[in-house]
């Protein structure tokens, strides 16, 4: 029996010890566009976690997560606003999904407490996803909250759903400017201040504090590409 092998098949094992390595020495995240979903019919029924990505066109969704990824060409990014109108779950790992949902900025605003986001943002939202374990509400840094985002996220806080803010393209603004700028929106979306992240897609800045919350949320641990943290 000597010579045959014990714990599993050969090629199976120098795989399983490659991958060890690449994850000691840092290797890419697996992420892949998992569900493509025109519709609700398509979301997916339960399993995975799930962490919602929200925010106007433009605000630079697709950007922050090809950026979490390390993958420049995963989600497509675009220079003209209310591109996406599908609801995107990107698969990390299989073991969670960034949601990419449309960029509600063509909706009307709603006068009374009615949600008015965008249809398909209005149905995952209304569906008491199980599977949701938090939202990321994005805000431009340059444009600062505006209702629809006040409203979205009082609409979160009642729903019981742990929704914070990430200010995006800081990559435009100083130091000083950001913490001021955190500080306000912290005021204007009624949040603590420890749950407004302040990155940017373009350099990296700030994406250390979205990786730990990502981690709490889903298990999976977000690192740049070459293995260190972000
Ligand atoms: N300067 C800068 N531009 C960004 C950043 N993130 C996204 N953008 C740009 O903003 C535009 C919209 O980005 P995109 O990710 O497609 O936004 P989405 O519509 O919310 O998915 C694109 O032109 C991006 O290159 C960033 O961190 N810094
Ligand atoms: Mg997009």
């Amino acid at each position: 029996m000597s010579g045959e092998a014990t714990f599993g098949h050969p090629e199976r094992q120098s795989c399983d010890s490659r991958r060890n390595a690449e994850l000691q020495w840092g290797c890419r995240l697996e992420a892949e566009l998992a569900i493509d979903a025109a519709d609700r019919s398509l979301f997916p029924s339960a399993g995975l976690p799930e962490v919602a990505i929200l925010g106007r066109s433009n605000v630079g969704k697709s950007s922050l997560i090809n950026r979490l990824v390390g993958r420049k060409g995963l989600a497509r990014t675009s220079n003209t606003p209310g591109r996406t109108r599908r609801v995107h779950f990107y698969a990390v790992e299989g073991r969670a999904y960034l949601v990419d949902l449309p960029g509600y900025g063509y909706a009307a605003i709603s006068k009374q407490e009615r949600r008015a986001f965008a249809p398909l943002v209005d149905s995952y939202l209304g569906d008491a996803r199980a599977a949701l374990r938090g939202a990321l509400v994005l805000v431009d840094a340059r444009r600062g909250a505006q209702d629809e985002e006040r409203e979205l996220c009082a609409w979160l806080a009642r729903s019981g759903v742990d929704a914070r803010a990430v200010l995006t393209k800081c990559d435009k603004l100083g130091r000083g400017e950001l913490d001021k700028l955190r500080r306000a929106l912290a005021a204007e979306l009624a949040l603590p201040l420890e749950r407004i992240a302040a990155v940017s897609a373009r350099d990296g800045t700030g994406l250390g504090a979205l990786a730990a919350w990502l981690l709490e949320w889903t298990g999976v641990e977000f690192r740049r590409p070459d293995g260190a943290p972000f």
